[in-house]
Formats: structure tokens, C-alpha cells, sequence
């Protein structure tokens, strides 16, 4: 009786004493963050943020802390997105494409057949074109970090049969990513798209709801989409990137020197990524070909013809306006 009386007024001094006197506490962080993705654990968007977020609380003195969620342990790309804007997670990677849905000039860069090589891609998305999309996302309440990491060029995989030409997309029931860009492509082409966010494409390929999807060759071997899906297409059709996107409100709430080490270790990692990627796309193929998939090459001329004589860069010039459109032709040559 005496001894647990003293020891729960010992307990209570001791909290009491913590609390009266912080600085004996273990200090916590002063800020305290969620960042979301919706990839894979070992993708290296994933291992390289996990990479800033241990640098920053670092070289913040543990102030920052930013928890990793992967894989959409949180949600879908979309709900994620809510999230962010509402504030319940306050940094999010999200593709052009998709947060296209929210700021329309994002998609520019996921045209189709645009991009002859990384060489083009990186001066416009680290130059005038990135800053114009940069300043758009900042006016629907974001803040996006200067370097974008790398998604990649995209090629078509398909459970039923290769796809060599557009003729073979007729009708074909490919899942694409949530985005009228997406949407209005796979139309030009005739084909059956299914908008279905990425946390559901493996059942989505697995049950045959979708014979096929679309995706760069780095998400194809880390979200083992090889175990679903038999041919791989190197069409190459489009390049996506994942913006480092911040919400607004809590980045400017933020000092500035906090802001400075939590930009540059992003923007630092997002370079890592890309190097990464490029480096590993040399291997991807004799990785996925022994994971059983059948590659095929593709003659991309016909797909983009198709796309052009359907209308579809004309219809997009129309919905970017020429003031976007002069920026991206600056960087690709002209398109249409
Ligand atoms: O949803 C996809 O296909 C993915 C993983 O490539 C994107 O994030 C756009």
C-alpha cells in the first residue's frame, strides 16, 4: 500500500517536474509534416525522399520532421490530393497529369510523341516551362518545389496480345491514369480507356478489368505489374514527372530558414532520382524480359500520326492557349 502510494507520487512529480521544465523533456519537433506518394516502397522516388526527410531533420537539429507514407497507404492519387489541400498531409508527389484535374496546364508535358529525349525534357522542366506550371499550381493554393522528379517516358504493357500498332488499339481496354489528357488520348487512338487510380491498377490487371495500361518501365518492375501483364510495347508515347507539391498555406506559415533546408534537400533528391532512373533504365528490360514479359519494339511514327490526324493537338493547343503552348514549342520544336 505504501510503496505504490510513493511510487505514484513519485510518478507524479517526475511528470509534473517534465512538464514544468521542457528543456530536461527530450525535445520534440517543432514541426511535425506527412508526405504521401503513391509508389512503391523500393521505386526511387520513395528511397530518395526518405533520403531529404532524414538530411532535413538533420541539418534542422530534429525541428523538422517529415513521416513518410508510401505505396498510397494513405489513399488513392486522388484523395491524397484532397488531403493535401485540405491540410491533413502537407507534402504530396503527384504527376503533372494528374493534377491536371486541379490545374489544367499541368498535363502539357504529357503529350503525346513530344519529347525526342531527357536532353529536351530537363531544360523546360527545370526552365521556363516548369516556372510557368509552378506559377499556375501557386495560384490553386501549392507550393511546388523547383526540381521534379522523374516518372519516366511511358510504354504500353498488355495481358492479351503486343501492341505494335494503332490499329492494334482499337477497342483495347487500358486503364489510364485519372486525367482528361489520358482520357483524350487513348480516344484519338480509339481505344477503350478506364480511368482507375494506381492504387487499384494491379487487381484492376489481375481480374482483367483492364486488358492493359500504360506506364514508364521503372513502376512496371517496382509494382511488379510484370506478374500481370505479358507484352511490353517501347512506345515511348509520353513523359511524366511527379511534382514535389507543398500545401500553401502551412509553406508560407513556415520561417524562411526551415523553407530553405526543406526546398533544398527536395530539390536535391529529386536530381538523385532522376540519375537514378536513367541509370537503372539500362537494366529494367533484361530485368522484366527475365520476369517472363515480351518486349516489342514500336515504330512511334504511325501512333503520332494517328494523334494528329484525329485532332488531337489541335484540341490541346486550343485548351493550353498559345501563351503555354510558345513556351512548350520553345523547348520541343514545333509540334502541330
Ligand atoms: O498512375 C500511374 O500510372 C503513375 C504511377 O504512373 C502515376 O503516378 C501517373
Amino acid at each position: 500500500m505504501k510503496t505504490t502510494r510513493r511510487a505514484v507520487l513519485l510518478a507524479g512529480t517526475a511528470a509534473g517536474t517534465t512538464l514544468a521544465m521542457p528543456w530536461i523533456a527530450k525535445a520534440a519537433p517543432e514541426f511535425q509534416f506527412k508526405y504521401a506518394n503513391n509508389s512503391p516502397l523500393t521505386h526511387p522516388l520513395t528511397v530518395r525522399t526518405m533520403e531529404a526527410m532524414e538530411r532535413i531533420k538533420k541539418e534542422t537539429n530534429g525541428r523538422v520532421e517529415i513521416q513518410v507514407f508510401p505505396n498510397n497507404q494513405l489513399g488513392s492519387d486522388t484523395d491524397m490530393l484532397s488531403q493535401l489541400r485540405s491540410g491533413a498531409i502537407e507534402f504530396f508527389t503527384l504527376s503533372g497529369l494528374i493534377l491536371s484535374t486541379l490545374v489544367p496546364v499541368a498535363s502539357i508535358n504529357g503529350l503525346g510523341f513530344i519529347w525526342e529525349s531527357y536532353d529536351k525534357v530537363w531544360p523546360a522542366m527545370d526552365g521556363a516551362l516548369g516556372a510557368h506550371i509552378r506559377a499556375q499550381i501557386a495560384k490553386a493554393g501549392l507550393v511546388a518545389m523547383e526540381k521534379q522528379y522523374d516518372n519516366g517516358y511511358r510504354e504500353m504493357t498488355s495481358s492479351t496480345k503486343p501492341i505494335k500498332t494503332p490499329d492494334d488499339l482499337k477497342g483495347f481496354k487500358i486503364r489510364v491514369p485519372v486525367s482528361p489528357l489520358w482520357t483524350s488520348m487513348f480516344k484519338a487512338f480509339d481505344a477503350s480507356p478506364m480511368s482507375i487510380n494506381f492504387s487499384e491498377v494491379y487487381s484492376a490487371l489481375q481480374t482483367k478489368v483492364a486488358e492493359g495500361q500504360e506506364n514508364p518501365l521503372s513502376i512496371i518492375y517496382f509494382a511488379k505489374l510484370y506478374e500481370v501483364q505479358k507484352y511490353l510495347s517501347e512506345t515511348n508515347h509520353m513523359w511524366d514527372g511527379f511534382w514535389m507539391l507543398a500545401n500553401g498555406k502551412m509553406w508560407n506559415g513556415l520561417p524562411k530558414d526551415v523553407q530553405e533546408v526543406i526546398a533544398k534537400n527536395l530539390n536535391q533528391s529529386a536530381v538523385d532520382q532522376r540519375a537514378d532512373i536513367a541509370k537503372q533504365n539500362d537494366t529494367f528490360k533484361a530485368d522484366l524480359t527475365s520476369k517472363g514479359m515480351e518486349f516489342h519494339k514500336v515504330d512511334p511514327k504511325p501512333f503520332r500520326d494517328k494523334l494528329q490526324s484525329a485532332g488531337f493537338y489541335k484540341e490541346w493547343k486550343g485548351k493550353y492557349g498559345n501563351e503555354a503552348w510558345a513556351i512548350l514549342e520553345k523547348f520541343t520544336g514545333p509540334i502541330a
